[in-house]
């Protein structure tokens, strides 16, 4: 049974400060990993089973203001190769954090970088091979991947959002399951109630506005379209629910 789980930047990061994390809120989301994970140690072949989990993280208030200081998207890219350190180098940082704490729960977590072997097609298409993360798996790791930047064909450089990663790996991975861990409980409506299935994208056109921080990638309006193109379905759901979603269940709302 392999999952993806994104962890969302504005859950792990301050993403109202640059470069702050969210220090509380990611050690919750690593101790609710490291629960599961506990079973699976590289070190021993036989305890590699079931637990086959791939985390994703965005860049909250590491990624986005780089990106934004740099005017790169996730459509519009640079040529600048300063910009482009300055997003994979603060995306890498905050990686290392995210690594670093899964570590301390003992989850077998190492880092994978997508602008390493990802790149985008003139239509903005994506290409992201998987062999490395599922051969990772395959040994008993947890990869941890992020939003990053990614080379784009006449474009330079592109913003890579984490949600195109997961959407992209769940696929090549045939993953059974796929969570986003969001700041809130699920895709809101009128009423601030959680809504409980998204079945199209028209359903819900009118609730979903842009995000309030800085969000290179285009907020939940963003994140509910690329769920969408999954085969099967998603859940969004709030830190809370980061347990329930590990266990089993698909708390929140349901995409797809
Ligand atoms: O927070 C964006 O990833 P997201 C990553 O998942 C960068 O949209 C580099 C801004």
């Amino acid at each position: 049974m392999t999952a993806v789980l994104k962890l969302g930047g504005s859950v792990v990061t301050d993403k109202d400060r640059p470069e702050t994390l969210d220090g509380p809120a990611l050690d919750a989301a690593a101790a609710a990993i490291g629960e599961v994970a506990a079973s699976v140690r590289p070190s021993d072949p036989e305890s590699l089973e079931p637990a086959d989990l791939v985390v994703v993280h965005g860049g909250g208030s590491f990624g986005h203001h780089h990106a934004e200081a740099h005017g790169v998207s996730t459509t519009s890219g640079t040529h600048d190769p300063e910009a482009v350190l300055a997003i994979h180098g603060a995306m890498t940082t905050l990686n290392r954090f995210v690594v670093q704490r899964l570590r301390e729960q003992q989850v077998p977590a190492v880092p994978v970088h997508p602008s390493s072997a990802g790149h985008r097609n003139s239509a903005g298409d994506l290409t992201l091979p998987a062999g490395q993360v599922a051969t990772l798996l395959g040994e008993g790791f947890v990869p941890v991947l992020h939003g990053d930047g990614v080379a784009h064909v006449g474009e330079g450089v592109s913003v890579l959002s984490g949600d195109e990663v997961v959407v992209s790996l769940a696929e090549s991975l045939g993953a059974e399951r796929v969570g986003v861990c969001s700041t809130v409980p699920g895709v809101l409506d009128e009423q601030d109630d959680v809504v409980d299935r998204i079945p199209a994208y028209d359903a819900v056109e009118d609730l979903l506005g842009g995000s309030e921080a800085t969000d290179v990638s285009g907020g939940m309006a963003a994140k509910v379209r690329e769920l969408l193109a999954l085969e099967g379905t998603a859940s969004i759901f709030g830190l809370d629910d980061l347990p329930a979603f590990l266990a089993g269940d698909r708390p929140g709302t349901t995409v797809g």
